[in-house]
C-alpha cells in the first residue's frame, strides 16, 4: 500500500463510518479507521491461510486457554504487516500524534498475568513461524478490572473493554454450536443390544464464535484467535421466566475471574470451563467433519492443548462426543482422546490445583460427570495389583467428594509438561511424583519464551534500532542471532551507544511518571523494576524491607554515599486476597513517607503505577535498568517478566527459581546478582521443620528494625495491615522465608549499587543480558512444542503448487 493509496483509504472510511472529514477527526475516528484498513490489509491472508489449511489438510493445534492477554493490537499488526513506518510518518504528516492514536485502543486483557500473556505471545509466534495453531478461548464482556488507588488502598472498577467497539473481531454466526447444561441423562438400550445415553430437561445456550486474526511477522499467515460468548438460543426464548432467569445465562460469559491462583470453586466458573471447551472441541470436530476423514483418524489431523487444568473437560467432553454423537468403542474413544490432549502445569503452588465438588459437576453437567467416574473406575480398574494400591488412591481422579482435575489432565492426555527445567524437574520429584512413577515417557519440560517481536522490537524502538544498526536485522526473525552483540562487549562505541538507548527510555518512563503520580524522578538513578501479580510467595515484601533498610541508613547517615536508585512497581492483587492488598498499601504508604522526606533529598524514589497491564509493561520494561525476580525457590514455575527485562538489557537479581536458572546459565555467574535460599534447602526447611523466624528476628537488630516499621508508627496509616504484614512473618512465622533471605538480598543490592558506578562494567553486564536473551524467544519454545508434543508443521508450500 502506498502512501497515497494509505491517505485516500483513511478519508473515505472516516467519511463513512464516522460522516465527518479527515482534518476534523480525533485520534478515536482515525485508531477505528485505521484499524479497519489494517483488517483490510490481512483479509486475504487469513481467507487464504484457512482455505490452505483446510485444503492440504493440514495437521493442527489448538490451544485451549481460559485467559488470553494479548494488549493492544493495532501497533503489533502494523508492524508485522511492514506498515508501521509508513503509517506512522503519514499520520504525523496528517498533523496527528501517532502514539495518542494508539493510546485509544483498550488493552485487551483477557486475562491475569503469565498463563494468560504466555497463550498471547504463543498464538504470535505460531503465526510468525507459520505454524497451523490457533486459540480457543472466552470473549469476557469485562477484562481483568482497572486497579485504582485510593488513600493507598486497591480500588477495583470495571474493564468495559468491549464499549467502543473492537475492530479487531469478526462475529462468525454461521458458526455457533450448542452447549447444553444441566437436566437428567439415562441410559436406554438400542435394537442392537448397546446402553445410549438420553439426556432430557437440559439447558440448552448457544456459543457465537468472535474469531480475531493473529498476523505473523512479515509472512502470509494469518491464525485464528476463537473467543466464544453466550446467547439464549431463539427456540429456549420461552423458557425464561424472567429477566434475571435469562441474565443469569448471559452472566456466563460476562467476566474474567480476577484471581490467578485461588479456585473459587464457583458454579460459573465451572460453567465458563465447560462453555468454552464444549464449544471449541465441537467446532473443531464440525471442521473435521470437512475433511471428508474417518473419525478414527482424527488424531492425525488434531492436537488439542490444555493450558493448565481449566480446560480439562476437553477429555470428557471429546470422549462424550466420539462416544454418543459416532458410536465409538470406549477403547477406541479412550485411545483417540489420549493421544490428540497434551496438558501444561503452570503452578506447584497448591491452593491453584483446581478440584470441583462431585456433586457440582454431577449436578450440572451429568453427562460429563458419568464420563468422568468411568474413566476414573478403569483407571482403578487397570493399575489394581501392578502398583500399591496407596498409590493409585492417591492419583485417581476422583478422591472423596471431589474430582482432581490435574489428575484427569495427566490421565488423559499424552504428554505432561512443566514451564521452565527446574519446575518441570520438581513435578516428576515432587509434586506429581507418582504420576511420574506410572508415566515416565509422559513428562518433559518446555521453558516459557516470549516474543522479542513485542517486548523489545515494538515496546523498544531505540534499543532495536542500535541492535539493526549493530548486527543487522536477523535477529527480528532469529532472536539467537542476539548473540552477535558478544562481539561489541568491549566495543566503547557500542556500549555508549547502548546506554544512551536506555537513557531515552528512562527519561520516556520518568515522563510518564511525573504526569501519572506527580512524582519526580531522576532519570540518572538506577531504575529498580519489580512488575507481576501481587503474591505472597513473589516477595514483594522482600523488595520493600530493602528499601526500609536503605532508608533506615540514609536517615541514620544523610552524608553517606548513596547511588540514587528509583524502585518502581506494578502490581494487581486478587480483590479477595486481603493480605496482597495489605502489601500494597503498605508499598504505598512506605513511597509516601520516603519521597516526601527531605533528608533523602531525591536519592530515594518509590513509585507504585496504577494498573499494571500489558500497554504499562510495554512502558516500564525498556526503561528498567534492573530486575527483580525474587521468589522463593521452588515456587516460580518459570516468570516470564524476567526473560522480558533481560532482553531489554536490565539486569537481573535473582533466586535461584523458575527460569531464573535457566538466566544464569545464559548469561553467566558475573552477569546476574543470585542470592538466597536454594531449592534443596527450602525442602530440609520443609522436611526438618525447623526454621524459625523469630529465631533471625531475635539476633538481628537490622530486621527488628525493618519490621517494627510496619507496627511502631515509623510507616504512617497502615495499622491494621501492618500487624498483619508483621504477624505473618513472625506469629506465622514466615511461610516463605522472607528473613532468611533478607541478609543476602541486601548484599547483593549493595554489591549492585557499587557495580552501577561503573558504567562501563554495567553497560557490559546490560548488553551481554540483551545479547544472550535470544533464547527464550517463544518462537523456539512453539517450536519444541510442535516438534515433541503437537507434531504440526508449516504447509508445504511446494506441495500446493504441485497440487
Ligand atoms: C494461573 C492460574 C492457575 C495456575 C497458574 C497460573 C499462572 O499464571 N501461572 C504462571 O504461569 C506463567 C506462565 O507459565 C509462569 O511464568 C509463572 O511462573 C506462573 O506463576
Amino acid at each position: 500500500m502506498t502512501r497515497e493509496e494509505f491517505i485516500e483509504d483513511l478519508r473515505n472510511r472516516v467519511r463513512e463510518s464516522f460522516a465527518m472529514e479527515l482534518e476534523t477527526a480525533t485520534p478515536n475516528e482515525l485508531f477505528v479507521a485505521i484499524g479497519q484498513i489494517v483488517r483490510a490489509c490481512y483479509a486475504k491472508s487469513w481467507h487464504n491461510t484457512r482455505q490452505r489449511y483446510l485444503v492440504n489438510k493440514q495437521r493442527q493445534s489448538y490451544y485451549f486457554s481460559i485467559e488470553f492477554l494479548p494488549g493492544r493490537m493495532l501497533k503489533s499488526n502494523l508492524m508485522s504487516l511492514g506498515l508501521l513506518d509508513m503509517v506512522r510518518s503519514t499520520v504525523e504528516e496528517l498533523g496527528f500524534e501517532f502514539e495518542e492514536v494508539l493510546n485509544v485502543e483498550n488493552d485487551m486483557a483477557l486475562g491475569n498475568g503469565g498463563l494468560g500473556r504466555l497463550a498471547s505471545c504463543f498464538l504470535d509466534c505460531l503465526a510468525s513461524r507459520e505454524l497451523p495453531g490457533n486459540g480457543n478461548g472466552i470473549r469476557y464482556d469485562y477484562g481483568l478490572f482497572k486497579q485504582q488507588f485510593v488513600d493507598g488502598y486497591q480500588v477495583e472498577l470495571p474493564d468495559a473493554w468491549l464499549k467502543s467497539g473492537n475492530v479487531w473481531e469478526v462475529r462468525r454466526e454461521s458458526e455457533a454450536v450448542e452447549v447444553r447444561f444441566g437436566g437428567n441423562v439415562y441410559m436406554q438400550p438400542t435394537k442392537d443390544g448397546k446402553l445410549k445415553p438420553v439426556a432430557e430437561n437440559e439447558r440448552i445456550l448457544r456459543a457465537i464464535p468472535y474469531d480475531t486474526g493473529v498476523v505473523g511477522y512479515h509472512n502470509d499467515t494469518v491464525n485464528t484467535l476463537r473467543l466464544w460468548s453466550v446467547e439464549v438460543p431463539e427456540s429456549e426464548e420461552g423458557k425464561y421466566r424472567s429477566i434475571e432467569e435469562r441474565r443469569m445465562v448471559e452472566d456466563l460469559t460476562a467476566v474474567l475471574y480476577p484471581d490467578d491462583s485461588n479456585e473459587q470453586g464457583r458454579l460459573t466458573r465451572l460453567s465458563q470451563e465447560y462453555f468454552f471447551v464444549s464449544a471449541g472441541i465441537q467446532s473443531i470436530v464440525r471442521y473435521y467433519k470437512k475433511l471428508k476423514m474417518p473419525i478414527s483418524r482424527i488424531n492425525e489431523y488434531v492436537a488439542i492443548h490444555i493450558n493448565d487444568t481449566h480446560p480439562a473437560l476437553c477429555i470428557p467432553e471429546m470422549m462424550r462426543i466420539l462416544l454418543d454423537e459416532f458410536d465409538l468403542s470406549w477403547e477406541k474413544s479412550w485411545g483417540l482422546t489420549v493421544s490428540m490432549m497434551s496438558y501444561t502445569n503452570h503452578t506447584i503452588m497448591q491452593e491453584a490445583l483446581e478440584k470441583w465438588p462431585l456433586q457440582m459437576v454431577k449436578y450440572h453437567l451429568p453427562r460429563m460427570f458419568q464420563i468422568i467416574e468411568e474413566i476414573d473406575r478403569r483407571f482403578v480398574t487397570n493399575l489394581t495389583g501392578l502398583y500399591p494400591d496407596d498409590l493409585i488412591q492417591r492419583t485417581r481422579i476422583i478422591q472423596g467428594d471431589q474430582i482432581h482435575m490435574a489428575n484427569l489432565c495427566i490421565i488423559g492426555s499424552h504428554s505432561t509438561n512443566g514451564v521452565a527445567k527446574l519446575h518441570s524437574d520438581l513435578l516428576k520429584s515432587v509434586v506429581l511424583h507418582d504420576f511420574y512413577v506410572l508415566y515416565p515417557e509422559r513428562f518433559n519440560n518446555k521453558t516459557n519464551g516470549i516474543t522479542q517481536r513485542r517486548w523489545l522490537q515494538q515496546a523498544n524502538e531505540p534499543l532495536a534500532n542500535l541492535i539493526d544498526k549493530t548486527i543487522g536485522t536477523s535477529w527480528r526473525k532469529e532472536p539467537t542471532d542476539m548473540e552477535r552483540l558478544m562481539n561489541y562487549c568491549e566495543d566503547n562505541e557500542v556500549l555508549v551507544a547502548f546506554e544512551q538507548a536506555k537513557q531515552q527510555n528512562k527519561l520516556a518512563l520518568a515522563k510518564y511518571i511525573e504526569k501519572t503520580t506527580n512524582i519526580k524522578v531522576q532519570p540518572n538513578a538506577i531504575f529498580d523494576v519489580q512488575i507481576k501479580r501481587l503474591h505472597a510467595y513473589k516477595r514483594q515484601l522482600l523488595n520493600l524491607m530493602h528499601i526500609l533498610k536503605c532508608y533506615f541508613d540514609l536517615k541514620d547517615n544523610p552524608e553517606m554515599d548513596f547511588v540514587p536508585r528509583v524502585w518502581i512497581f506494578g502490581a494487581k492483587a486478587a480483590p479477595s486476597y486481603t493480605y496482597a492488598k495489605a502489601i500494597i498499601k503498605a508499598i504505598n504508604e512506605v513511597a509516601n513517607l520516603i519521597n516526601h522526606d527531605p533528608i533523602i533529598n531525591d536519592r530515594m524514589k518509590v513509585v507504585f503505577l496504577e494498573n499494571y497491564n500489558v500497554s504499562l509493561a510495554e512502558r516500564i520494561i525498556p526503561a528498567a535498568d534492573v530486575s527483580e525476580q525474587i521468589s522463593l525457590a521452588t515456587k516460580e514455575a518459570s516468570g516470564t517478566s524476567n526473560m522480558k527485562l533481560m532482553s531489554n538489557g536490565a539486569i537481573t537479581v535473582a533466586t535461584m527459581d523458575g527460569a531464573n536458572v535457566e538466566i544464569r546459565a545464559a548469561v553467566g555467574d558475573e552477569n546476574i546478582y543470585t542470592f538466597g535460599l536454594t531449592e534443596e534447602e527450602v525442602y530440609r526447611y520443609y522436611e526438618q521443620g525447623n526454621y524459625s523466624a523469630q529465631a533471625i528476628y531475635d539476633q538481628d537488630p537490622v530486621i527488628q528494625r525493618v519490621l517494627n516499621a510496619f507496627v511502631d508508627g515509623t510507616i504512617p496509616n497502615i495499622q491494621r495491615e501492618g500487624q498483619e504484614i508483621f504477624d505473618s512473618l513472625l506469629r506465622y512465622n514466615d511461610e516463605f522465608f522472607l528473613l532468611k533471605d533478607f541478609v543476602p538480598y541486601c548484599q547483593v543490592q549493595a554489591k549492585l549499587s557499587q557495580d552501577y558506578l561503573n558504567r562501563e562494567k554495567w553497560q557490559k553486564m546490560s548488553l551481554i543480558n540483551t545479547a544472550k536473551s535470544g533464547i527464550f524467544s517463544a518462537d523456539y519454545t512453539v517450536q519444541r512444542y510442535a516438534d515433541d508434543i503437537w507434531q504440526i508443521a508449516p504447509v508445504d508450500l511446494h506441495k500446493e503448487k504441485r497440487n
